[in-house]
């Protein structure tokens, strides 16, 4: 079966958050539950880059828009690689193979008469990227609940597109398929709104020539929401491409309940409008608010730093905090002392502490080798009849685009499976002579249910089933779906270690302010392990440059001869290099990390085609290449003695 399912594409006008990172951890949880299905996943996510709004930061910033937004989308590339987001493809509206699919869709609905030329009177939100008629707008401002920001007057020659004309197939077309907004609370919105009546819809945009031109009047740039909304099917090469003919309609499309307008109307009537089937599933979820129930968002200024929360707790804690705590159809609060209380009662306690307990056991009574297991008691018949109801339950809620369902099932299963340690008390049946086959049975469905639980788990904490398999002496080939509840699949003799904790207890004292770590739960405050530091700030990566213009650059090794520091400065180190036969002068400013000693006699990587340039009076000729993050500098050395002049390239 094939399962294409996509992130909305978003703005790189600053760093990715926790409220975008939720969508694209959700969606990679459903990808890799459908990969793990055997399904053929093709999962997209992207960024939006022709917007307005990236103009107006881009200008804040004193840079060019692309400039701009390549070193934002590195950002959001390496967030997402962090976080172990599964995407087959990541698609930006800046790529040809999505703006010549624009043009392509512009072109085609103006010749068919269903885009046509008028004028635009009215207001333009561009935070929110919306038009408004005057009397929408609330006390002038912005009517977005979660908005209410100023708006600009507009008047522009315009492309509109004909809504109007699509508005009751479309409402004919949700009222006959159930399925296809949701959940339902989304779905009747969108039905009421529709009914209120569609008007037809700005395309483009003349004020500014920053996005996809309209290539019959390229005065015109296609206005963002449309623009945006067709990388669905330009990442897979429509109209031709195979990927189009294999993945097209859609199994899903999920996002934010701020923009499913966007994706139940304009998009169902464009794709109406090319005759294009629609996609099967819309799914607005809710929010993350922070404690005192704003929307953690990017214009409010609110964001936490992503990476450092990453780095703090790793990117399975975030992962599961963020799935299991957003419940279908609501909001979820967002707060670091949640995530610091999840991941010690649902991570460290339940989860991590059941398999540690279980294969401390093993070791300690059957010198790590799983027993062969005897008859079956009634706890085991419960386990098992427990397994299949929570698999059927778990198959559904991811069916039903809900991770925190699923998880909150699992989460049954790995309840039982403690107290069913408590219940079976095998240090007390290792005491008894007698009851060895009794303590076999046990500690095998411990490693059972060890197994189960790296199966189910897998979907939303990617790094858990190699954790596990490691613990288990087993490759990846354990993690198959269907036998999530089967039993008796390992087999017995195999040897099991104890290993590490699979989540550390976090001691939160060391990351709450005093007065939020007043409001924590006193037993939580003991600790076996605190994780250290920030995930440091990367400067974003540059433009790009050709294989020739770095050709340019000649690098070269060079053995330091002599070094001293620059006098009356702090930072600045004067240093005699041989390069290629001749002894330069090259000042440097590494005088705060490396003493003379520490430089004479390496070899290190000279720019040596550098413009001299003189260095409080002393003229350098050229520069010593250096890594730096932060206060930390290292000064790159070659090992291999390698004569002075050698190329690096
Ligand atoms: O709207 N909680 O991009 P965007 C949960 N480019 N999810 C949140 C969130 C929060 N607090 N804040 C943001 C755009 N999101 C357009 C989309 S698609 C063709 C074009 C998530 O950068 C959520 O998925 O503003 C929301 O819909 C999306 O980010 C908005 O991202």
């Amino acid at each position: 079966m094939k399962y294409y399912i996509t992130t909305p594409i978003f703005y790189p006008n600053s760093s990715p958050h926790i409220g975008t990172a939720y969508t694209t951890v959700a969606a990679d949880a459903i990808a890799r539950y459908h990969r793990l299905m055997g399904d053929q996943v093709h999962f997209l996510t992207g960024t939006d880059e022709n917007a307005q709004k990236i103009v107006r930061t881009a200008e804040a910033n004193n840079t060019d828009p692309k400039i701009y937004v390549d070193g934002v989308v590195e950002r959001f590339k390496y967030l997402w690689r962090a976080l172990e987001i599964s995407n087959d493809d990541f698609i930006r509206t800046t790529e040809e193979r999505h703006q010549s699919v624009v043009q392509r869709i512009f072109t085609k609905l103006f010749e068919q008469g269903d885009i046509y030329k008028s004028e635009y009177s009215g207001w333009y939100c561009t935070p929110c990227e919306t038009f408004w008629m005057e009397n929408k707008l609330i006390d002038g401002k912005c009517p977005n609940a979660d908005c209410g920001r100023g708006v600009e007057l507009l008047k522009e020659e315009s492309y509109f597109f004909r809504l109007s004309k699509y508005q009751n197939t479309l409402l004919n077309y949700i009222e006959g398929h159930p399925d296809f907004i949701q959940p339902i609370s989304r779905r009747n919105e969108m039905i009421n709104f529709i009914k209120g009546g569609l008007e037809d819809l700005c395309v483009s945009r003349t004020t500014f020539q920053w996005g996809i031109k309209v290539p019959f009047d390229p005065k015109h740039v296609v206005y963002v929401w449309l623009d945006a909304l067709i990388n669905y099917i330009s990442a897979l090469g429509y109209p031709d491409g195979d990927k189009y003919k294999r993945y097209w309609p859609a199994d899903v499309h999920i996002m934010g309940k701020d923009i499913v307008r966007f994706h139940a109307i304009i998009w169902p009537i464009i794709l109406m409008a090319l005759d294009i089937p629609l996609p099967k599933v819309i799914y607005g979820h809710g929010w993350y608010l922070t404690k005192d129930g704003g929307k953690i968002s990017k214009s409010r200024g609110n964001v936490q730093d992503s990476f450092a929360l990453i780095q703090r707790y790793g990117s399975d804690a975030i992962r599961y905090f963020l799935l299991r705590e957003m419940q279908v159809g609501t909001d979820g609060t967002y707060s670091e002392d949640n995530i610091v209380e999840r991941l010690n009662s649902d991570l460290a306690n339940d989860f991590g502490n059941f398999v540690s307990r279980s294969l401390a056991m093993i070791v300690k009574y059957r010198a790590g080798i799983v027993p062969r297991p005897g008859q079956d008691g009634e706890l085991e018949r419960e386990l098992k009849a427990l397994s299949h109801e929570v698999k059927k339950a778990v198959d559904e809620s991811l069916g039903s685009c809900d991770p925190a369902g699923a998880l909150e099932e699992i989460w049954r299963f790995v309840g039982r499976c403690n107290k069913y340690v408590d219940e079976t008390a095998p240090w007390n049946l290792a005491k008894s002579e007698d009851q060895g086959e009794r303590l076999d049975t046990v500690l095998y469905t411990f490693v059972e249910c060890i197994r189960i639980m790296a199966i189910l788990t897998a979907p939303f904490m990617p790094g858990v089933p190699s954790k596990i398999c490691a613990l288990l002496g087993k490759d990846e080939g354990l993690i198959k779906w269907d036998e999530a509840d089967q039993w008796g699949i390992l087999e017995f003799g195999i040897m099991v270690q104890k290993g590490e904790p699979l989540f550390p207890r976090i001691d939160i004292s060391k990351y709450l302010t005093e007065e939020e770590s007043k409001s924590v739960d006193q037993n939580q405050r003991d600790t076996i392990e605190a994780r250290p530091t920030q995930l440091p700030e990367f400067e974003p990566i540059k433009e790009e440059i050709s294989i020739d213009e770095f050709a340019k650059i000649d690098l070269r090794v060079g053995k330091i001869l002599s070094a001293e520091k620059v006098e009356k400065t702090d930072k600045l180190m004067k240093l005699e290099v041989e390069v290629s036969g001749e002894v330069r002068t090259i000042v440097s400013g590494i005088a705060k990390h490396y003493s003379a000693e520490d430089l004479i006699n390496q070899y290190v990587v000279v720019v040596a085609n550098l413009k001299p340039t003189k260095l409080r009076g002393i003229t350098s000729q050229g520069m010593i290449l250096a890594a730096s993050q932060g206060d930390v500098l290292e000064v790159l050395t070659i090992n291999k003695e390698l004569p002075g002049g050698s190329r690096v390239k």
